[in-house]
């Protein structure tokens, strides 16, 4: 197996970004030396800190599938990548952050249709609107791939005018457990498709697993072999999302992927 999971509202929970409730998961992943690999809209700064403190030495995948960084010497096979940064051979799918974040404030401009984004946010004001502490609502502040915002006072109407422009600018939107995101032509599902062929290159046998809570993961979701949706708060699965192939697993968040990680892993080894 190897394992794609998005990160907020799926391994770690929406409101105290917590994945306590995941650890009897995560340690069984640790003990059969699974790789899991982190698919979020994240940045690579926050991802970083979660790298480090579950010691997940893998490749990961930011920004919704903007960037593929992958540990350098973590495969064998010839890789094919983009450009080195640090430590990582690095798969850049996405459109630079600077050029969405213009668009977009183009886009209100013009519109009439006001946005706020986390680029014209202070730290403070992305910690209070997310409850990140400070210094992670810094680190989501380092955005390479994609743009976060809201609309506000938003209608249906605003919504879909802004993303009617977002897609004559010739860029895509996605939606997280929060925020609006603009980000270019990618998406979850292309990047955990190259990682997967690359992983099928120096491995014969992968079965892939993808674990995700909201309509920016249903591209993961569409591209691996079982995937699962947890609950969100309320105790229930996104009512977007009804692809009967994507199994609903009971719990919110973290405690839907412990759930879920345990059943699969357990009954795959019996
Ligand atoms: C944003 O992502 C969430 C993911 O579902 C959202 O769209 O609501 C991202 O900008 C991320 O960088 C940040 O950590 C997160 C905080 O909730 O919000
Ligand atoms: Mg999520
Ligand atoms: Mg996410």
């Amino acid at each position: 197996y190897i394992i794609f999971t998005d990160l907020d509202g799926t391994l770690i929970d929406h409101d105290t970004y917590s994945y306590e409730a995941a650890r009897p998961a995560l340690s069984l992943l640790k003990q059969k030396d699974i790789p899991l690999i982190f698919c979020t809209s994240k940045t690579r700064a926050e991802i970083e800190v979660y790298v480090k403190e579950l010691d997940c030495r893998h490749p990961f995948i930011s920004e919704n599938g903007g960037g593929i960084f992958i540990p350098e010497e973590y495969f064998d096979i010839d890789l094919k990548f983009d450009h080195k940064l640090g430590n990582y051979n690095v798969i850049e799918l996405g459109t630079s952050y600077s050029k969405l974040k213009d668009t977009l404030i183009e886009i209100s401009k013009s519109s009439g249709i006001e946005i706020i984004n986390f680029g014209n946010m202070t730290t403070e004001e992305v910690s209070e609107d997310t409850g990140l502490d400070l210094h992670s609502a810094g680190l989501a502040k380092i955005r390479e791939y994609d743009e976060v915002f809201r609309i506000i006072d938003e209608t249906e109407d605003k919504a879909s005018r802004i993303m009617e422009l977002i897609g004559s600018a010739g860029y895509n939107h996605t939606r997280g457990g929060r925020y609006w995101h603009i980000i270019g032509n990618n998406d979850k599902g292309k990047a955990v498709r190259i990682l997967s062929d690359i992983y099928k290159q120096q491995f014969t046998d992968v079965t892939t697993i993808g674990l995700g809570d909201s309509m920016n993961d249903l591209p993961m979701l569409g591209s691996v072999d079982i995937p699962v949706l947890v609950q969100k708060p309320g105790s229930l699965h996104d009512p977007s999302i009804t692809d009967p192939k994507i199994k609903h697993v009971k719990g919110i968040g973290p405690i839907g992927w412990n759930n879920a990680i345990s059943e699969i892993i357990e009954k795959g080894s019996e």
